[in-house]
């Protein structure tokens, strides 16, 4: 077997001028990878300019001496290749047992390739550093906001070359995705603080997190919290126990908190539409659809009660046990999931104080429902024992201002404090 077939040679920070103690900001290539003369193997960056360190030889990369963070100076080991490295080659120092070790060209010849850093333009984030990409293509890509992390490369292995960010924004332009680029969130490898597991999320559940993550960064959210006094509908409701046995109907809050939400939306029309496409009207409803969240064991599912306020308690309680039966048994009909103009979010049986809904777009408002309490309360005379219904409202500022979201929630606690108001 030839000397240099066999040969592993470490590869080593070049001169870098004055450059000391510099950042590994990216690694270009990974253990396996085989590399070219002049392949980047990582980027380092000092307070001044990045730099690609490439290889100085061809073969084929044993491992990686280095991880994104570590900061390194001249001379420092930082990978090392086997293969057709010889004993000319630069910036490479030997490290077979047998072959004595050559010591590193100093490096005029390097061929790092710097880059001034821009301090207004902070750089790419955890997951943009893992992207493979010279520094000329990143500070392009930073300079049009275009995101590296979710670009093709069309260069060997993947590189994002200069025309791959050109097409990138060619394409957010004329309307194939969005106009900014979203910072990441770092991917960390958790095995290596402790024991973990991975499952996998449902159907369901992705397809919900994607509609939660849509609404999340087009709403402008706002959440107010009230209470309402609602010790006359439960003892109400608790009178008609033995009739709903009867009728096979259990009667829980919800059915009437739906109910009064319904007669409330007629009241404050603007809570009861969606925004236009430009974001510039609202479409005003004149139909008063509600959904209410479902927990499945699949994920949350919103079934739809058409006309809400054109039913009676009883029928809203049949509806609700009725939809979310089928829910949770997978049988809703994909008509019932359509439609709706508001939504209730109730974690009532769960427990809980409040908690920020997130307003189920294109709807503009959904009432969060939490557990009622008996509360002292102070009539003016002395504390009474009361049940007290915590609920909150989000909803989006858009279409919504404070002042008449704060109004639907007087005026939604003034319903359910006392449901004789629902008649009039
Ligand atoms: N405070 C105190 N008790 C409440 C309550 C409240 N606000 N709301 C309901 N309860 C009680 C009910 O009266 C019932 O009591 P009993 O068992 O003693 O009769 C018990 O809690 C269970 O009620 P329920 O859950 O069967 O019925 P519901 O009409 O309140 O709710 C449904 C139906 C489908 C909405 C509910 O089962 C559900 O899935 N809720 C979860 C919704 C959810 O996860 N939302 C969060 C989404 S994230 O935005």
């Amino acid at each position: 077997m030839s000397k240099t077939a066999a040969r592993e040679s470490d590869v080593v920070i070049p001169d870098i001028g004055e450059a000391e103690d510099v950042e590994v900001i990216e690694l270009c290539v990974a253990p396996g990878d085989a590399v070219e003369v002049d392949d980047p193997l990582i980027v380092i960056e000092s307070n001044k300019a990045s730099m690609e360190v490439p290889s100085p030889f061809a073969g084929t990369l044993r491992g990686l001496k280095v991880v994104l963070g570590d900061v390194v100076n001249a001379g420092d080991v930082i990978a090392i290749i086997a293969g057709e490295a010889d004993g000319e080659a630069q910036g490479a120092q030997d490290s077979a047992d047998e072959e004595p070790a050559p010591t590193m060209a100093p490096s005029a010849e390097t061929a790092a390739v710097e880059r001034a850093a821009d301090p207004a333009s902070p750089d790419v984030s955890p997951a943009a550093d893992r992207v493979y990409a010279g520094p000329a293509v990143r500070r392009l890509a930073r300079e049009l906001g275009a995101d590296l992390t979710a670009m093709r490369g069309s260069g060997s292995r993947g590189r994002i070359l200069k025309d791959d960010v050109k097409a990138f924004v060619k394409a957010m332009m004329t309307g194939g995705g969005p106009a900014v680029s979203l910072p990441g969130v770092p991917e960390i490898d958790f095995a290596r603080f402790g024991p973990v597991e991975e499952v996998p999320l449902t159907r369901l559940e992705r397809r919900g997190g994607k509609n939660l993550y849509g609404s999340w960064l087009n709403v402008v959210h706002v959440t107010q919290h009230d209470e309402a006094d609602v010790t006359e509908l439960e003892a109400f409701r608790k009178s008609l126990a033995t009739e709903g046995e009867a009728r096979g109907v259990k009667l829980t809050p919800l059915p009437f908190i739906m109910k009064a939400c319904a007669d409330n939306l007629r009241e404050f029309p603007r809570l009861n539409a969606s925004l236009n496409a430009g974001a510039d009207g609202l479409i005003l409803k004149r139909y008063h659809h509600i959904g209410f969240a479902v927990d499945t064991e699949d994920g949350l599912i919103v079934p739809v009660i058409r006309d809400v306020d054109q039913k009676g308690v009883w029928q809203l309680a049949a509806e609700i046990a009725e939809l979310s039966a089928a829910a949770r048994e997978r049988k809703v009909r994909p008509d019932d999931l359509r439609g709706g103009c508001f939504t209730v979010s109730s974690l009532g049986r769960v427990g809980g104080t409040g908690f920020t809904p997130i307003v189920n777009a294109p709807e503009v408002a959904i009432l969060g429902v939490g557990r009622l309490a008996m509360k002292p309360v102070w009539d003016g005379l002395e504390f009474r024992p009361r049940a007290v219904l915590p609920l909150s409202l989000s909803y989006d500022h858009r279409a919504i201002n404070g002042a008449e979201g704060g109004a639907f929630m007087v005026e939604l606690t003034r319903l359910l404090r006392d449901i004789r108001r629902l008649v009039l």
